[in-house]
C-alpha cells in the first residue's frame, strides 16, 4: 500500500487541548485510507517512505466535515408552502391543514425509485461539494413499510455511489400518513413490526422519531424506542422543538447517541443528555427558515459539557439548505457559537452523533477524511458566508472530484427555445 505525505499544511487537526487543535507547519502521514502520523514538518518521522508527495503550500486543511442531521431523500419540493408562510399561516398551521410534511409524504410516494434517487444524489453531491464527508440520511418522507423501505434503499445506494459515508436512519415515526387519522396507535404497532425486516435487510443504522405536538408523543415515542432497542439499534430524537415535550430526558433514559432541535430544552433535560453522554444536535437552518424566535439554550449546555453538532436538517420543508458551512456561520450568528465550537459541531461531535469514533479529527489511526481550504484561518469558515473556499476533498485518502461525482446527465433536457 503507499503511503502519501500531505505536508507544508496549516492543520486544524481539532484534537483536544490547544486551540483548534492548531499545527502551524504541519504534515501528514496517510496510507489504506487512514491516517498514519500528523504533525509538525519538523518532527516528520525519517524513512517515512512515503511514494506521494502532496505540497499544500500552506493551505489550511481540516477534517472532513460530518452532516448529522439530513431528510435527503423526497419527491418535490415546498416552495408554495413557503409563499403561504411568507403571507402569515405558520409551520404548524399548515402541517395541521395537511400540508407540511403531508404534501412531501404524497409526493414521495408518487416519485419512482429513479426520480427520487436522481434528486437525493444530486443534493449529496452538493453537500460534498461543501466538504462534507459523512452523510446522515434519514427516512420519514414514505410512512409505509414499502415507501419506508425504498426510501432508506435509495440512501444506501447514494453511500454505494458517491465516495462519502452514508449513515441511515429510520424516521418512520415522522408523522402520521392520511390512512392512518385518528389512529396513531396502529401506526406505531405497523412501525414496530416492519423495523426488523428493514434492519435484517441492511437499510437501519439508527432509529429516529418526531416527538411534538404536531408528531408523536413521549408514549409513543417510547414504544419506537423499545422496538428498536430490541434490535440493537442505536435511536436519535427530534425533541423539543416546537414544544417541550420532555423528549430529551426520554431519549436520554434510552442512552439516545443524539436529541436535535432542542429550541425548548428544559433545564431537566440539559442534565439528561449531560448524564447520558447524548450529543445535543443544533439545527440553525430549521431555527433561520421557520423564523423562529426561541434559543436552544446554549451556554446551559454548554456549562453542563454537553457536546454539540451542528447540520443542516436538510429537508424540503423547514431547512432547504445545502450548505453545511452556511449553518457554521448560522450557528456563530444566531446560536452564538465559538467559530470552533461551530466546526467542532460539524466535525468531531458530528460524528459522536452518529456514533462513529472513527472520524472527525486529524490524528493518528481516523479515516483520511479531510478538506483543503483556500483560506489562512479555520475561523474563516464560520466567518464568511455564501462562499466556498473549498480547494480538495479527500476522503479515505483519496482525492474527490467533485464537479463530476454523481452529477446527473441533463443533455436529454432541450433549453432551445426553437
Ligand atoms: N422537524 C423538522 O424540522 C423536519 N422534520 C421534523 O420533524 C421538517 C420536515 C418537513 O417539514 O418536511
Ligand atoms: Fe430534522
Amino acid at each position: 500500500m503507499t503511503t502519501q505525505l500531505w505536508r507544508n499544511a496549516r492543520l486544524a487537526t481539532l484534537q483536544p487541548g490547544r486551540p483548534w487543535g492548531w499545527i502551524e507547519d504541519g504534515a501528514m502521514l496517510v496510507k489504506a485510507g487512514s491516517i498514519t502520523w500528523v504533525g509538525s514538518m519538523v518532527d516528520l518521522p525519517q524513512g517515512h517512505g512515503a511514494a506521494l508527495d502532496h505540497d499544500l503550500q500552506g493551505a489550511l486543511v481540516t477534517p472532513g466535515l460530518v452532516d448529522c442531521h439530513t431528510h435527503l431523500v423526497y419527491g418535490g419540493h415546498r416552495a408554495l408552502e413557503f409563499e403561504q408562510r411568507l403571507q402569515g399561516a405558520s409551520y404548524a398551521d399548515i402541517a395541521r391543514a395537511g400540508g407540511g410534511i403531508r404534501s412531501t409524504v404524497a409526493a414521495t410516494r408518487a416519485a419512482t425509485d429513479e426520480e427520487l434517487f436522481a434528486a437525493a444524489v444530486e443534493r449529496a453531491r452538493c453537500l460534498m461539494a461543501d466538504g462534507v464527508t459523512t452523510l446522515e440520511i434519514k427516512s420519514g418522507y414514505g410512512l409505509s413499510a414499502t415507501h419506508e423501505t425504498r426510501c432508506l434503499q435509495v440512501a444506501r445506494r447514494i453511500g454505494e455511489t458517491l465516495p462519502l459515508t452514508v449513515r441511515t436512519t429510520s424516521l418512520a415515526a415522522h408523522a402520521l400518513p392520511p390512512e392512518f387519522e385518528g389512529r396513531a396507535d396502529d401506526y406505531i404497532n405497523e412501525i414496530c413490526r416492519w423495523l426488523p425486516a428493514q434492519h435484517a435487510a441492511g437499510l437501519i443504522d439508527a432509529v429516529d422519531a418526531f416527538c411534538d405536538t404536531i408528531g408523536f408523543t413521549p408514549a409513543q415515542t417510547r414504544r419506537v424506542f423499545e422496538a428498536a432497542q430490541g434490535l440493537s439499534l442505536p435511536v436519535k430524537l427530534h425533541a423539543e422543538q416546537l414544544s417541550d415535550q420532555g423528549g430529551a430526558v426520554l431519549a436520554a433514559e434510552f442512552k439516545a447517541l443524539s436529541c436535535d432541535h432542542l429550541e425548548h430544552l428544559s433545564s431537566a433535560g440539559v442534565a439528561a443528555l449531560a448524564a447520558a453522554g447524548t450529543v445535543a444536535v443544533l439545527l440553525p437552518g430549521a431555527y433561520y427558515f421557520l423564523r423562529d424566535t426561541r434559543l436552544p439554550p446554549v451556554q446551559a449546555l454548554r456549562d453542563a459539557g454537553v457536546p454539540m453538532a451542528i447540520a443542516t436538517d436538510h429537508n424540503p420543508g423547514s431547512s432547504p439548505t445545502l450548505s453545511l458551512l452556511l449553518m457554521l456561520n448560522m450557528a456563530c450568528t444566531l446560536f452564538r457559537l465559538t467559530p470552533e465550537e461551530a466546526l467542532r459541531g460539524a466535525t468531531v461531535n458530528g460524528a459522536q452523533a452518529l456514533g462513529l469514533h472513527d472520524r472527525g479529527q486529524l490524528a493518528a489511526g481516523q479515516r483520511a477524511d479531510f478538506v483543503v481550504w483556500g483560506v489562512d484561518h479555520p475561523s474563516e469558515l464560520a466567518y464568511r458566508f455564501g462562499h466556498n473556499p473549498r480547494q480538495r476533498v479527500v476522503i479515505a485518502g483519496e482525492g474527490v472530484d467533485c464537479n463530476a461525482l454523481g452529477r446527473h446527465d441533463r443533455g436529454n433536457v432541450s433549453h432551445d427555445p426553437a
